[in-house]
């Protein structure tokens, strides 16, 4: 049986700073990844906040939410086969000095913060940060 899912994917500020957003667009539609619906915007560090709510009692949520909305981001929706899990294995380890060979933050990737992509964790959380983005 199918499993269609979406996820939403950001390329961060990081990525988007150094015009990383056509290659690494690129290397979603080769691996098959629908990009459903896109935009390009800046967001408030407030909205950073509700965004990372998850992430609150965190020590590097202030640093995280500062960072987000830093500069523009490019908020994707992605569709394909399992999209929410296949993203993850697409973007690679969190901390880029542990991502694998041929992921997006292993070659993209600068540090833990500046890790270059967002991918929704879940199928639920998927549905909540698409709605987050693009509830219009
Ligand atoms: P994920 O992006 O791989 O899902 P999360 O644990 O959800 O990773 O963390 C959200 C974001 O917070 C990461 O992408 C990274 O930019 C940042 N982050 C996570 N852990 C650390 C840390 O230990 N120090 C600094 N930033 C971190
Ligand atoms: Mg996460």
């Amino acid at each position: 049986m199918s499993n269609i899912e979406q996820t939403l994917s950001i390329i961060k500020p990081d990525a988007i700073e150094r015009n990383l957003e056509n290659q690494i667009k690129e290397i979603f539609k080769n691996k098959g990844f629908k990009i459903i619906k896109e935009k390009k915007i800046q967001i408030e560090k407030s909205e950073a906040e509700k965004f990372y709510k998850v992430h609150e009692t965190k020590p590097f949520y202030n640093d995280l939410c500062e960072y987000l909305s830093s500069g523009p981001i490019l908020a994707m929706v992605l569709e394909k086969e399992n999209a929410v899990l296949k993203n993850r294995e697409l973007m690679g380890a969190t901390n880029p000095e542990d991502a694998s060979e041929g992921t997006i933050r292993k070659k993209y990737g600068i540090s833990i913060d500046k890790n270059s992509v967002h991918g929704s964790d879940s199928v639920e959380n998927a549905k909540i940060e698409i709605e987050f983005f693009f509830k219009d």
